[in-house]
């Protein structure tokens, strides 16, 4: 390269020519780090996605041969028979990975750090070797938390709450040091989380361009950034109940057995205390990436910026304080438990304003229907479903009847799979030309979307009946209450529904890997777009920028009247007169 093209690079950046290793496995550049991390979050859903289809097959057609795992050697299986403690491993690591291993490390550490510079306009991360480790820790914790599938006794099976003191005897569950790793890879996967948060929380606050102030950024920056405080100050309790779970398990404490003066609610409490502010951990983002994509293709600003902003950080506020719905029937107070009905039907006003504002996005809007676009569009109308389940949840007498039910179960799929999970697709489709350089197939994301969106709601809206039907969620053959048999027949819905829905993922990941190789050639800016990430080439080279943006703007200003174009780059200097219009809006 050319002295002058080194200069013009800006001086922080940096030219040796690395190795392989160095380039593609132990990269310390946020983009590298955010793909590795894209890649380990799919391949874990791909696993957990297997799992949740031995769980079905075992639901709709109980103690059958299942087809195609003849060949899995006992304990796990006998002949292709799945025992129940199998089946109890089963559940409990499909959670344990899509929460853990899949939708956290796509949308927090893969387009957390994929995104986060580039849209700030900064070069990397604050601390790009903390980055590098916060990856390798979390594949130790994938290893381990793998390993456990081939101990004796086989893996965890207390489900992915773990609830003590079932989890805190290995006898109780049969399980030893399936338990064990399990915790372990936890703790080790808390660390991985804390070494990433710190280094968004620092990043976001000191490595904004010029004129980016906090209400110019994108709101998917605003999502991740209000993400790493609640990972920093969430998982370290998970962590240090583990530790007391280990402790239990392995040193004769009692901190959750009561034979020992230790109490088994304690777990509930230290779990939901991390747990409720964990599945805001996983909404947010997606709750992020929709309002980017929305104003993209309604080509309108997005609306109401501001109170998009104030509401996420009023969830996160929230959720630090409603985790007793999860333990209304543990007995606790009735005062106790209508103060937590209290917090919990609160925190449905912020989603709803949110709600609201993207559907006034869409308002009168020039919308295209590009895959990105129908996929955020599934992430807003499923999510609505699951949060308004989620009030019926939240009222004590209804909770009575459905808690630990299918509805349950159901509510959780609508939020995390129709939520965070279609969010990850709308994600993909829309920062692949970025991330790759390459434009994806959009005929096979359009039959993708429509096969998963539909077969998504057979799957899972039946769950809902199942449940006011009383079928308890984690149990192994339904068959065995005579009260449930009349439901068996929604049972083999599902599962054939589900079957579908994994089918639904081919043309995905066909899409994936042709477009990564034979994919169209991306430009700079395919979707038309304001944010910084669209004015560095695709995909961005080390350094990202030619040189540091600075940004005159918000984030959204499409259609306006400013310009010809329906866009307007937050970076793009308008005449000192047609500036000061700009900043009357
Ligand atoms: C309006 C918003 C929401 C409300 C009012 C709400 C309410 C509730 C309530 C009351 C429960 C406990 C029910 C029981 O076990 O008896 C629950 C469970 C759950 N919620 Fe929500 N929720 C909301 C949004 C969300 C979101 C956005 C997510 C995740 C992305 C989520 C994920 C979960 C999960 C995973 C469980 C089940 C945990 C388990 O027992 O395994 N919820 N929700
Ligand atoms: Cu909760």
């Amino acid at each position: 390269m050319s002295q002058a093209a080194v200069a013009a690079h800006g001086a922080e950046v940096h030219h040796e020519e690395l190795g392989f290793w160095r380039r593609y496995v132990f990269s310390t550049d946020h983009k590298t780090i955010g793909r590795q991390f894209l890649f380990l979050g799919l391949v874990m859903m791909l696993l957990g996605g297997i799992l949740a289809l031995l769980v079905r097959w075992e639901l709709g057609w109980p103690e059958t041969r299942v087809p195609l795992m003849g060949w899995v050697p006992e304990p796990f299986m006998y002949d292709g028979y799945m025992g129940p403690e199998f089946y109890n491993a089963v559940f409990t690591m499909h959670a344990t990975i899509m929460i853990f291993f899949a939708v956290m490390p796509i949308l927090v550490g893969g387009f957390g750090n994929f995104l986060i510079p580039l849209m700030i306009g900064a070069r990397d991360m604050a601390f790009p070797f903390l980055n590098m480790l916060s990856f390798w820790v979390a594949v130790v914790a994938g290893v381990i938390m793998l390993a456990g599938f081939f101990v004796p006794g086989g893996h965890a099976a207390t489900g992915w709450t773990a609830y003590a003191p079932l989890s805190a005897v290995p006898t109780y569950s049969g399980v030893d040091w399936g338990q064990n790793l399990w915790c372990l890879s936890l703790i080790v996967l808390g660390i991985s989380s804390l070494m990433g948060s710190i280094n968004y929380i620092t990043t976001v606050v000191n490595m904004r361009a010029p004129g980016m102030t906090f209400f110019r950024l994108p709101l998917v920056i605003w999502s991740l950034f209000i993400v790493a405080i609640l990972l920093l100050l969430a998982l370290p309790v998970l962590t240090a109940a583990l530790g007391m779970l280990l402790f239990d398990r392995m040193a004769g404490t009692s901190f959750f057995l009561p034979e020992g003066g230790g109490e088994p609610l304690l777990w509930q409490h230290l779990f939901w205390f991390f747990g409720h502010p964990e599945v805001y951990i996983l909404i947010l983002p997606a709750m992020g990436v929709a309002s980017e994509i929305l104003p993209v293709f309604a080509r309108k600003p997005i609306f109401g910026y501001r109170a998009m902003a104030y509401s996420m950080i009023a969830i996160a506020f929230l959720s630090w304080i409603v985790w007793g719905h999860h333990m209304f029937q543990s007995g606790m107070n009735p005062t106790l438990g209508s103060t937590f009905m209290i917090t919990t039907m609160l925190i449905a006003v912020p989603s709803a304003i949110k709600t609201f504002n993207w559907l006034g996005t869409l308002w009168g809007g020039d919308i295209h229907f590009t895959t990105p676009m129908l996929n955020a569009l599934a992430f807003v109308s499923m999510f609505v479903i699951g949060g308004l389940s989620g009030i019926y949840m939240a009222s004590t007498p209804v909770d009575i009847f459905i808690h630990d039910t299918y509805f349950i179960v159901a509510h959780i799929h609508y939020v995390v799979f129709g939520g965070s999970v279609f969010a990850i697709f709308a994600a993909v489709y829309y920062w692949f030309p970025k991330m790759f350089g390459r434009m994806m197939n959009e005929t096979l994301g359009k039959i993708h979307f429509w096969l998963t969106f539909v077969a998504f709601n057979c799957t899972f809206f039946p769950m809902h009946i199942l449940g006011v039907g009383g079928h308890m969620r984690r149990i192994y053959n339904p068959l065995q209450y005579e009260f449930l048999k009349p439901l068996q027949p929604i049972n083999e819905f599902i599962s054939i529904s589900a079957i579908c829905l994994g089918i639904a993922q081919i043309p995905f990941i066909v899409n994936f890997f042709w477009s990564l190789a034979f994919g169209r050639k991306a430009e700079r800016n395919p979707w038309k777009a304001n944010t910084l990430e669209w004015d560095a080439p695709s995909p961005p080279p080390h350094g990202n920028f030619e040189s540091i943006p600075t940004v005159y703007r918000g984030p959204y200003e499409y259609s306006s009247p400013l310009v010809p174009e329906d866009w307007l780059p937050q970076t793009r200097r308008l005449a000192p007169e047609r500036a000061a219009a700009a900043t009357v809006s």
